[in-house]
């Protein structure tokens, strides 16, 4: 009997894996990311695998909440939730990081929910021998389209000895275009993202324009990750109003997106002010935005981002994904529930071009024209490859880094870096 089957065993690896130095506005991202791969193993020996943050105090949620869920049936989902939002409470010494969601308090039990769920719908797939998009209702498109995410650069990490990677500097308009060109050449991507907050705005700008005028007629987004304030933010509208598909977190809270919106043509979006449902209500009580990026490893799963949709469609919103350093797993994921939503208006984001290591069996998940297709094997559709987990998580024991922290890796090149925000 399907209910007879038990969750006998959940186990948290941490890794890590080389990134890029990418900028953006707390700083710079670290030669190592980290991540954690879940597996839930079940009494007739399968194994369902998920993957979250890997900071210190995400691992400390994860470890508090695992006693609780072993035990349950792969298709106790809702059982889980109660039982981990009992259970996981504030990690003592935790600091928070903004553009580090693996770091946020608030979204603990969210994060637990949504890393565990994503393990048992594998399950439940494996079991019923259906994808999880089935068990979300379906597929609407058997293919999600993602962006090409470009970020400003440094060709090589600080220090010694970390090997460049093989995308060279990106700081000039020149350099920005040179990137696109590179990554649309490797993966076919149909629209653009520019992670900004990182120069003057004018600098940023220029960028955008020199794309536009490299890739005539491709929808671009410009993300300043909250780092202009409101008034430079609204300064910048009207040259952005005829370049942009959305504006994306230019200035931070709801009530400055909303004021700013007034001032603007511009749709704006966010994976900054509509980050809980609570957020989502006073964000369309202020008309803070018109697209929410969602992010099933903070909203609280798989099915939360359908909920999230929903809700959406009933206020008239946009939505598409935000992503962090991620590997397959998280791809795959995100690639299931976006083919189940059928008002998903955008390309989703992925940071999925700057890594080059993968965990998952069979190496990296290739993308079509952009876009990456829906597995028809039951499950996600991905197993581990033991070897690289090993590895990854060696690499992990070796790294020394606990907690994403891009303030302090500028500070090695910039000593004085203030890292205040809004910066602009
Ligand atoms: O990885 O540098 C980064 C990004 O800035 C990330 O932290 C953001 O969460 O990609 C994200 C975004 O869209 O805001
Ligand atoms: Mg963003």
């Amino acid at each position: 009997m399907r209910r007879d089957i038990r969750i006998t065993d959940i186990r948290i690896t941490p890794i890590a894996f080389r990134d890029g130095p990418l900028l953006n506005a707390a700083g710079i991202h670290e030669p190592w990311a980290l991540r954690a791969i879940l597996e839930f193993e079940t009494s007739d020996g399968r194994i369902g695998i998920s993957e979250t943050y890997g900071d210190a105090p995400m691992l400390a949620v994860l470890a508090q909440a695992r006693p609780v869920i072993v035990g349950l049936s792969p298709f106790d989902l809702n059982v889980m939730e109660e039982r981990v939002r009992a259970t996981v409470r504030p990690v003592a010494g935790a600091v928070e990081f903004t553009l580090a969601p693996g770091s946020h308090s608030a979204k603990n039990a969210a994060k637990v929910i949504s890393a565990f769920e994503v393990a048992m719908l594998d399950l439940q797939g494996q079991i019923v021998g259906a994808p999880v998009v089935d068990l979300l209702g379906g597929a609407v498109r058997d293919r999600v389209p993602y962006s090409a995410y470009l970020f400003f650069k440094y060709a090589e990490h600080h220090g010694k000895p970390y090997a460049p990677d093989a995308w060279g500097e990106g700081l000039s308009p020149a350099q920005i275009v040179e990137q696109a060109r590179r990554m649309i050449g490797l993966y076919g991507f149909r629209s653009i993202k520019l992670k900004g907050g990182v120069f003057e705005p004018a600098h940023e700008i220029a960028c955008i324009r020199a794309l536009s005028e490299a890739f005539p007629g491709m929808p671009l987004r410009l993300d300043p990750n909250a780092n202009w304030s409101l008034q430079t933010s609204i300064a910048a509208a009207p040259e952005l109003d005829e370049l942009l598909e959305y504006y994306e977190d230019p200035t931070p809270g709801l009530e400055g997106m909303a004021e700013l919106a007034r001032h603007t043509r511009l749709p704006l979006a966010t994976n900054m002010v509509v980050t809980t449902f609570d957020e989502f209500r006073r964000g369309v009580a202020l008309g803070s935005v018109k697209v929410v990026l969602s992010d099933h490893h903070y909203w609280g799963g798989l099915r939360a981002t359908r909920e999230l949709a929903r809700m959406c469609e009933v206020w008239g919103l946009g939505i598409s994904m935000h992503s962090n350093s991620h590997l397959g797993i998280s791809l795959m994921a995100m690639t299931h529930v976006a083919a189940s939503v059928s008002n998903l208006g955008y390309a989703c984001d992925t940071h999925y071009p700057w890594q080059e290591e993968e965990v998952i069996a069979g190496g990296r998940v290739a993308f079509d024209e952009g876009a990456v297709r829906l597995p028809a094997s039951p499950g996600l559709g991905v197993q581990l490859d033991r070897e690289a987990l090993a590895r990854l998580h060696e690499q992990y024991l070796a790294c020394g880094v606990r907690q994403r922290d891009d303030l302090a890796q500028m500070r090695k090149y910039q000593p004085d870096f203030a890292g205040t925000s809004p910066r602009f």
